[in-house]
């Protein structure tokens, strides 16, 4: 049935929960103590960076809103002489040209740069001003509370202001589990099968949890550098999950992938309805794009599938997403 998604997203729609002011949805979930006692799964202190890099190399080829990021250069090796040269031009550049000169006198030499990029083009978490439908937001805020000058409601920088995303984390590796390198396109992983992955690897989804999901489908990005085909294609959770992850009370999901869900629809012409419900209904962020490939190679070697995880945001005013280096710590 085309519409069976509406009563679901009026079970697990979370507004009102933590109060009419709140914007960090189920991050909620992660209290004090389960903070306190993730720090202890750092037990061997081994660090996994679950980060692609940040380059012009990376996915984003699909459409033409989000590119790589572009890395600049303003200052490099080659500008040593700079104080002398911008004295010798006389440029009128002012105070600040003044000052650069001032800054170069001694033998101090410096290099800086900058870098263009969609906040959503790499390793990142989707914040809960980022998808909408029936022009509502979560927690009942209009769409057009997301304004040219940023998101006035939901902005992700309430999740670095309040201390920031981090926890247990737990691994479920769908496609070691499955005995593939990765799943093949267009899989729909559905709830049994999560809560099969999660037995044959003796791990329990507890409250306040950070589940990764492993598609291994980065692989297919890394194999055949093809951002388009790796998007368009990628295999991922099924809309049904979001109600497993609401009854389980998973504070964040991220995955492999471009989306965590399957990125062709289930359901005609309901594109990302796993987004509408988990973003906009339950208030819970997504992390997609990350890298969780050395992760799971040392959780199949160790049997352990659980962790300290600390992946903040960046606060970036009003933004509907960042980027994000995620740690995951065994
Ligand atoms: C959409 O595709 C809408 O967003 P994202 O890829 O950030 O989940």
């Amino acid at each position: 049935m085309t519409d069976d998604w509406r009563q679901v997203a009026d079970r697990v729609r979370n507004w009102g929960r933590w109060g009419a002011d709140d914007q960090l949805g189920t991050l909620n979930y992660i209290t004090q103590e389960k903070i306190s006692s993730a720090a202890r799964l750092a037990r061997r202190g081994v660090r996994f960076n679950l980060s692609i890099p940040v380059d012009a190399y990376g996915p984003q080829s699909a459409h033409g809103y989000r590119r790589n990021p572009v890395h600049m250069m303003t200052l490099d090796g080659g500008d040593a002489d700079m104080s002398r040269a911008l004295e010798t031009q006389k440029t009128g550049g002012g105070a600040q040209e003044a000052e650069i000169i001032e800054l170069w006198k001694g033998p101090m030499r410096y290099t800086d740069d900058f870098i263009v990029m969609p906040l959503q083009s790499g390793t990142q978490w989707d914040g809960l001003a980022h998808v909408y439908y029936d022009d509502r937001l979560y927690n009942d805020h209009p769409a057009a509370s997301v304004t040219s000058a940023g998101a006035m409601r939901n902005g992700i920088e309430h999740v670095g202001a309040s201390g920031g995303v981090m926890g247990r984390g737990v691994l479920l590796d769908v496609a070691r589990h499955c005995g593939v390198r990765r799943l093949e396109p267009d899989v729909a992983i559905g709830p049994n099968l999560l809560d099969e992955v999660a037995d044959s690897q003796g791990v329990a989804i507890e409250e306040g949890d950070i589940l990764l999901i492993r598609t291994g489908w980065w692989t297919h990005f890394l194999d055949h550098r093809d951002g388009a085909t790796w998007q368009k294609a990628a295999p991922g959770v099924s809309w049904k999950v979001a109600e497993w992850l609401h009854e389980r009370r998973v504070a964040a999901i991220a995955a492999d992938n471009i989306a965590v869900e399957r990125r062709t629809p289930e359901i005609d012409n309901h594109v990302l309805l796993f987004h509408m419900l988990t973003i906009r209904d339950m208030g819970m962020t997504l992390g997609e794009i990350w890298d969780l490939e050395a992760l799971a190679q040392d959780c199949a070697g160790d049997g352990v599938y659980e962790f300290f995880l600390s992946a903040t945001p960046l606060l970036v005013t009003g933004a509907v997403g960042s980027p994000v280096t995620p740690v995951a710590i065994k």
